[in-house]
């Protein structure tokens, strides 16, 4: 559902990653077409400025990462304000220390309520807790009847009530009794929709919420209908008070401005998205997950961050001069090793890589884990002497290496000759580094020797 703004966004970022340097120039352009691009998706004007503005000052006073391009370093601020404006973590239901749990669900009608409380029901009692169900709309006809039904479907029971209950506050205390009776531990409570939020509506809402003192009151949204949507959460909570959001419909072709301000909007987090109709088709909301979907480069995302966790740039720095010096010991070639490891499975990481320029071919590189088990394994075995000069290495000393590691003489003399060749190759690189340096962008990822 974003995936307009996806692609908007992702091609003011392809522009920018062709630039060498952020300027005040392409960046006031890019912040220009990020603000389009929001405004379009309808996201509230107020958080779009709030955003822009916030991307703007980070940009600029952010200091210079030097592994990351500067297109890239503006895709994190980016990202990095979106999970901001999402909320900074996935927030999670709260159950109450006396069970059970009362989860009020309330919205304007046809938002998805019903839906939504039988797949919450269905979701809890996955995660091992005992949910029961409970509908007080005693308005439309046929509501009650048709929260049985899905109550069944989902294998959750549900308190139906005697036919001299037609009150809601009656239905609910009722069904708390029952819920309290059978060791229940969240009494989830499906309540009636209006077509606009009115006094009567409210005033029930209040009453229930007076007797049962749930633990979340979550208001029911249906992303379709974009700004109103905000725009009615805003107000049932400043009337309410509500502790969280369920977004439905967001497999729909709705813009995702919805979803991308009402945290902002009602100072409220998104607990759930309603992605259709069936009883599965709820999900817990990650604000990580939504704003990489959005950007549409969960890939190249998740490569920063790794990058950013597993490289300590200055080793990373030390050690590039290296590879382009003499002086690249069998030492620096384990510790390169085990930097690459750092980054986890190699296949993955270069999965990641953008399939450009030299590393274009690094995909098919086949990396064997066992292999720089190996390789890392054998360079330990040798005294320090060895490692720095590997020309000492004779007969008798590869027997010795290749004992102590637990491998073989032949094991040993390959790694030796592709240390050669890593060597040799880091050598006929000198002369381009240069060329290298560029197409490999700023991103000083280490080299990997051998290949
Ligand atoms: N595609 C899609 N449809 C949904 C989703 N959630 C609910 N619906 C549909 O929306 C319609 C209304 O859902 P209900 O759960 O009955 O809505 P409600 O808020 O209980 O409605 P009232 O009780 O009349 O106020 C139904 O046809 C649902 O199948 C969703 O996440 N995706
Ligand atoms: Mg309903």
């Amino acid at each position: 559902m974003f995936d307009n703004l996806s692609d908007k966004l992702q091609r003011i970022f392809k522009n920018l990653r062709g630039e060498g340097k952020l300027t005040a120039a392409n960046m006031e352009e890019a912040l220009r077409e990020i603000r389009v691009a929001l405004l379009e998706a309808d996201v509230h004007f107020r958080v779009v400025k709030q955003f822009i503005e916030q991307v703007k000052q980070k940009a600029m006073g952010e200091e210079v990462l030097t592994a990351l391009s500067p297109g890239q370093q503006v895709v994190k601020i980016v990202r990095d304000e979106l999970i901001k404006m999402l909320g900074t973590h996935p927030s999670r239901l709260r159950f109450s220390n006396e069970p059970p749990t009362v989860i009020l669900i309330v919205g304007l009608q046809g938002s998805g309520k019903t839906t939504s409380a039988a797949k919450l029901a269905r979701l809890l009692a996955k995660e091992n807790n005992r949910p029961q169900l409970v509908s007080v709309d005693i308005y439309r006809p046929a509501a009650r009847q048709q929260l049985t039904i899905l109550a069944k479907n989902v294998g959750v029971p549900i308190y139906e009530g005697s036919a001299d209950e037609t009150k809601p506050l009656d239905l609910a205390r009722s069904a708390r009794r029952e819920a309290v009776h059978s060791g229940r531990d969240v009494l989830l409570v499906d309540t009636a929709g209006r077509q606009h939020i009115d006094d009567q509506l409210m005033q029930e809402l209040h009453e229930l919420k007076e007797a049962l003192a749930p633990t979340e009151i979550l208001f029911v949204a249906d992303a379709m209908t974009g700004q109103d949507a905000v725009r009615s959460a805003d107000e049932f909570h400043k009337r309410l008070g509500i502790t969280g959001i369920i977004l439905t419909k967001m497999d729909g072709d709705a813009r995702g401005g919805a979803a991308l301000s009402i945290r902002s909007v009602t100072g409220q987090p998104l607990k759930f998205v309603g992605v259709g109709e069936k009883p599965d088709a709820l999900e817990a909301f990650y604000p990580d997950r939504v704003a990489s979907r959005i950007l549409g480069m969960g890939d190249v995302l998740s490569l920063i961050d790794k990058v950013e966790q597993a490289i300590d740039q200055k080793t990373a720095e030390k050690m590039q001069e290296k590879l382009l010096g003499d002086d690249f010991t069998l030492e620096d070639f384990r510790d390169q090793i085990k930097q690459l490891r750092k980054l986890g499975p190699l296949g993955g990481l270069l999965e990641m890589m953008p399939q450009i320029g030299p590393l274009k071919d690094l995909k098919n590189a086949k990396i064997d884990e066992n292999e720089i088990g190996r390789v890392v394994a054998i360079i330990d075995s040798m005294t320090p002497k060895e490692r720095r000069n590997h020309m000492i290495i004779n007969g008798s000393r590869r027997r010795r290496i290749a004992k102590g590691s637990g491998t073989s003489v032949q094991d040993v003399n390959n790694l030796l000759k592709q240390y050669a060749q890593a060597r040799k190759m880091m050598k006929s690189f000198t002369g381009q580094a240069g060329l290298l340096g560029k197409k490999l962008g700023k991103m000083k990822l280490p080299m990997i020797p051998g290949l």
